[in-house]
């Protein structure tokens, strides 16, 4: 069978071995920073898979990606640039060979993380559903990676829903150094049955066998028939990394694998000459790339702050501070319920625009656990608005995915205790997507939760992670304090290119308070001042503001003018704003409801210490719950979060505390 489709495989195998054989060679002369991880002898998988794809679909891929993305059409040169700490590379030379990204060719990125790329690619297949496109996911992964919880959520979801997306397990026989059958417990295409999708194993280093099961699991998603786990048994020639002493397995059983090369066994089915023709060509262009890469300008320490945040260089906000509280100006005379405002603000943003969905544990049918949500699917049906199984990391996954690919998610995870299940979708991809793929994707999701707490059901209920959450570069996190600021902050979170975590209170839920007219948005990264002062500042955000307040009600009664300024939102930072009050008052206590040791306050502290000095006339003062877990029966809760008086005693003692800093 000597036909263009044999031609076209072995061209994309010839361009992978030649890539890696280069790459290696580059790593031997010092011209590669970090770990290099090959797929000699895995090239079939790629070449079989990505030759049936359109340009239009999308695959994930792991940290020995290097084949599937060059068989998804990625650029030889800005990969070798990558790898080389090259500005020219797929992450600006930033991030290195596990980590490529390209929307021009759909490639929504390799990960180091076994098994990350899973949920990320359900969300691409969920996103291309909602859309009504034909476009389909793949997900590559190693057999290590069906051992991790991602695999299993994934496969439950695209099964659930149906979805566009091939699970192509690349199985190498290895998950690092162990075999296989030393930490699976069932061969990974049987994984398939129990979830209702087909389970289909092949010889993977038989490209055309390779393509003709991907040909089936594609034109099946295509179709709209749902997901197939594909399971390609091949071998790694090469070691786990360059380098790799290799003592886990004999020479004797790489020799045999070696003999059932990929490439040697497509050869007889090229016409005579041509794959020698297609190898000395192949060469002589990667040699060509190579060279052009190496004399791209490397990667500089400046560039440092660049795709972090979508919007500016850096998490701070240009505009300047508003002098008064929210609504200010806008009155409407219209009072909700701070719960109110969340169904509100989806409402008109899903309105504005068709991109917008709402998924999460019981948001559609029951309006969501604390009934947040009601109304929504009724407005926009099921398809925009949806209920997912208990799958957290799945959930923020998807997201990621269904972000990269052109939906606004929204996703409701209850309580920031869970966001734990999901540290990975958030912190590793959510977090960095826009960074790794040098700034080209925008990952514009809100992941919603019940988090700057104030009340709690107990320790695994109700932490305040605002400061473990801003602690990411990447990510930005609001804790809305009134009806009016949860719906404008969660309105400009919808808008917004990047990640942003909206900390809701269940204290606040019953919460009345006014809330303006018309498009009403409160600007993340914007404090206001919620009530002005002379003597000393209270800096807070969510729950812990009502109880400033009242704070400094009672430090009225004493004739101590207190200001209030509620930060609203914790990344990015309004640093002009805790400047400003320290400017006006000399005085800062901040007040919040995570744990004081290593908290958010420490940070505001800092910023009063630091660029802050001048004005300070007395040592800072946090007051916040003590190191411990957050309790359940209401007396202990009370002793754990600062209630208005101890917050009031703080501040007197601020104005009776020996002068600190330059004490003007
Ligand atoms: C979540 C996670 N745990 C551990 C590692 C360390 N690690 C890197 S590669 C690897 C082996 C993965 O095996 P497999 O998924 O079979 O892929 P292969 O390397 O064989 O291609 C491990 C354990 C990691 N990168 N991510």
């Amino acid at each position: 069978m000597k036909d263009d489709r044999a031609t076209r495989l072995y061209r994309t195998m010839a361009l992978i071995r030649g890539f890696e054989t280069a790459a290696a060679r580059l790593l031997r002369a010092g011209e590669l920073s970090g770990n290099l991880h090959l797929s000699l002898g895995q090239e079939a998988v790629a070449a079989g898979v990505c030759d049936v794809l359109a340009p239009s679909d999308t695959i994930t891929t792991t940290h020995r990606g290097h084949g599937h993305c060059l068989a998804k059409g990625g650029d030889p040169r800005r990969m070798f640039a990558e790898l080389t700490g090259r500005v020219t590379g797929y992450c600006k030379g930033r991030a290195g060979s596990m980590h490529i990204a390209d929307p021009g060719s759909g490639i929504l990125g390799a990960t180091a993380i076994v098994g990350g790329g899973l949920p990320i690619a359900v969300g691409a297949a969920w996103s291309a559903q909602v859309r009504g496109t034909d476009e389909v996911a793949v997900a590559f992964f190693g057999d290590g990676a069906v051992a991790e919880g991602a695999f299993h959520e994934s496969l439950n979801l695209a099964a659930l829903w149906r979805l566009p997306v091939v699970f192509v397990c690349e199985n190498n026989q290895y998950a690092e150094l162990l075999p296989t059958d030393m930490h699976l417990a069932a061969e990974p295409y049987r994984l398939a049955e129990p979830y209702g999708i087909p389970g289909v194993r092949v010889d993977g280093n038989d490209a055309l066998a390779v393509r003709a099961a991907a040909e089936a699991a594609v034109g099946r998603a295509r179709s709209g028939a749902g997901p197939t786990l594909l399971e390609c048994v091949t071998y790694r020639t090469s070691g786990h990394y360059e380098g790799d002493p290799q003592r886990y397995r004999d020479r004797a059983e790489v020799e045999e694998w070696r003999r059932r090369d990929p490439l040697d066994r497509l050869r007889p089915a090229l016409p005579d000459g041509l794959a020698a023709e297609i190898d000395a060509l192949t060469e002589t262009s990667l040699e060509a790339a190579a060279a052009a890469a190496l004399g791209d300008p490397e990667a500089t320490a400046v560039d440092l702050l660049d795709d972090v945040y979508g919007e500016h260089r850096g998490p701070v906000p240009a505009a300047p501070v508003p002098a008064t509280g929210p609504g200010a100006g806008h009155r409407s005379g219209r009072t909700i319920k701070y719960r109110e405002a969340v169904a509100e603000a989806l409402g008109e943003e899903m309105e504005r625009d068709p991109a917008v969905v709402v998924f999460g544990e019981d948001v559609a049918r029951a309006g969501g656990t604390f009934l947040a949500t009601r109304g929504l699917l009724d407005r926009f049906g099921g398809s925009r608005v949806r209920d997912t199984p208990i799958s957290e990391g799945a959930l923020i996954g998807a997201a990621v995915g269904a972000a990269m690919t052109g939906l606004r998610p929204v996703v409701e995870i209850m309580f920031a205790d869970f966001l734990t299940l999901a540290a990975d979708q958030l912190v590793n991809h959510a977090a960095k997507m826009r960074s790794v793929s040098g700034g080209e994707f925008s990952v514009p999701m809100v992941v919603r939760v019940i988090g700057a707490a104030g009340k709690a059901a107990g320790p695994q209920h109700g932490q305040s992670l605002e400061g473990w959450l801003a602690h990411v570069p990447g990510l930005k996190v609001v804790a809305p304090g009134s009806p009016a600021d949860l719906k404008g902050l969660l309105k400009s979170a919808v808008r917004d290119p990047d990640p942003v975590i909206v900390l809701e209170s269940l204290a606040l839920w019953g919460l009345k308070g006014e809330v303006p007219g018309g498009d009403h948005l409160v600007p993340i990264g914007r404090a206001a001042v919620t009530r002005p002062g002379t003597d000393v500042s209270l800096v807070t955000w969510g729950a812990a503001h009502a109880r400033a307040t009242e704070a400094a009600r009672l430090l009225d009664l004493d004739g101590i003018d207190a200001e209030v300024v509620d930060l609203r939102s914790l990344m990015p930072l309004d640093r002009e704003a805790v400047l400003a009050t320290l400017r006006r008052t000399g005085r800062l206590v901040v007040v919040h409801d995570a744990v004081a040791p290593y908290g958010p306050g420490a940070e505001i502290a800092a910023l009063a210490a630091g660029p802050g000095f001048a004005w300070l006339k007395a040592p800072v003062r946090r007051v916040a719950p003590p190191f411990a877990h957050v309790p359940l029966p209401e007396p202990l809760q009370r002793a754990y979060y600062p209630g208005a008086e101890e917050i009031a005693a703080a501040a007197r003692e601020s104005l009776t505390a020996a002068p600190a800093g330059a004490g003007r």
